[in-house]
Formats: C-alpha cells, sequence, structure tokens
C-alpha cells in the first residue's frame, strides 16, 4: 500500500515538474509592416472622370489612406474598398475582383462587427466633387507578405454608397476607379 502510494506520488510530482519544465508556446509573431509607404494611383473606370492618388502609409494596426479625389459627383457619396487583386485593366474594373476578404467574413462596415478587411466607410464629396480621403484601415499589413498584406493589391471606388450590409458587395454600383496599391515611387 505505502509502496503504491509512493510510486504514485511520484508519478504524479514527475508530472508536475514535466508541466512546469515544459516551455510555454509561443504565439505566432503577428505579421509586421515591411514598408512604411505605397502609393496608389487612382484612374478612372467605366467611363467616370475618376482620378487622384492616394498615400498609403503604415500605422499601428495597419494603414492610413489619405488623399484627394476628384471627379466625382458633386455632394455624393461613394463606397470605397480594398479589392483582392491588383489588377485595374478592365474598363470596369471587374478585373480587381471582389472585396480584400482573407479572413472568409460576410461584407459589413469597418468597426462595427464582421466584415471583409477591405471594408471602408463611404466617401462624401463636395460640391466641386472632390473627396478628401482620410481612412485608417486596421487589422491588415503593408508589404509583410502575410495573408492581410495590402500592397499589390487594388483601391476601388464606386458609382453609389456602399449600405454596409448588402452581400456580398454592399450594392454600391458601378466601379468608377481603380489603382493598386503600389511601392511609392
Ligand atoms: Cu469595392
Ligand atoms: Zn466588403
Amino acid at each position: 500500500m505505502t509502496a503504491i502510494r509512493i510510486l504514485s506520488l511520484t508519478v504524479l510530482c514527475c508530472a508536475l515538474a514535466a508541466c512546469a519544465s515544459a516551455p510555454p508556446p509561443k504565439p505566432a509573431p503577428a505579421p509586421q509592416h515591411r514598408l512604411q509607404r505605397a502609393t496608389a494611383n487612382i484612374g478612372p473606370a467605366s467611363a467616370s472622370l475618376v482620378s487622384g492618388s492616394l498615400a498609403i502609409t503604415a500605422i499601428d494596426g495597419g494603414v492610413r489612406i489619405e488623399g484627394d479625389l476628384g471627379g466625382l459627383s458633386p455632394n455624393g457619396a461613394n463606397a470605397i474598398h480594398v479589392h483582392e487583386r491588383g489588377d485595374c485593366s478592365a474598363a470596369d474594373a471587374s478585373s480587381a475582383g471582389g472585396h480584400f476578404n482573407p479572413g472568409g467574413m460576410p461584407h459589413g462596415q469597418a468597426g462595427a462587427g464582421p466584415h471583409h478587411l477591405g471594408d471602408m466607410n463611404n466617401l462624401r464629396a463636395n460640391a466641386e466633387g472632390v473627396a478628401h480621403v482620410d481612412i485608417r484601415l486596421l487589422g491588415v499589413t503593408l508589404g509583410s507578405g502575410a495573408a492581410n498584406d495590402v500592397l499589390g493589391r487594388a483601391i476601388v471606388v464606386h458609382a453609389n454608397a456602399d449600405d454596409y450590409h448588402s452581400q456580398p458587395a454592399g450594392n454600391a454600383g458601378a466601379r468608377v476607379g481603380c489603382g493598386v496599391i503600389d511601392v511609392a515611387r
């Protein structure tokens, strides 16, 4: 009996020791930006006059997208998203594919529940049809090569506002502007 108790205590001690000495599992390192700055030169699509240059800079937790876009409808609202393919070659920009969505989420609104990683809030154009863009897109990286890397993807502007719930793309209408997120030169 005593021998059995000692044996089981020994086994317990060994098990505890093994637990105590096992190295804690290392969390996977978060993907890091490898670029500080990129640009997206937005050109017209679907026979629009939309154009402008956007600067994309690395910030904590994502990127900041900033610049002016012209050629929009005066006082209108326009959807803007990161789309999965950096290809604006089609006249209607369909070549840019769907919304950038590495997490397999439904379309939605940034900061308000499940949404595509490329979902962003609508732009507001002024009376001259110019929208100032200043968006913090969180959860993405710039040049990391990870699944959430936006480098080499496209920024697409739409003719209409995003309703933030219709699937798969917010019922935002034609693609009127498109530009690839590219290394700043
Ligand atoms: Cu879009
Ligand atoms: Zn979306």
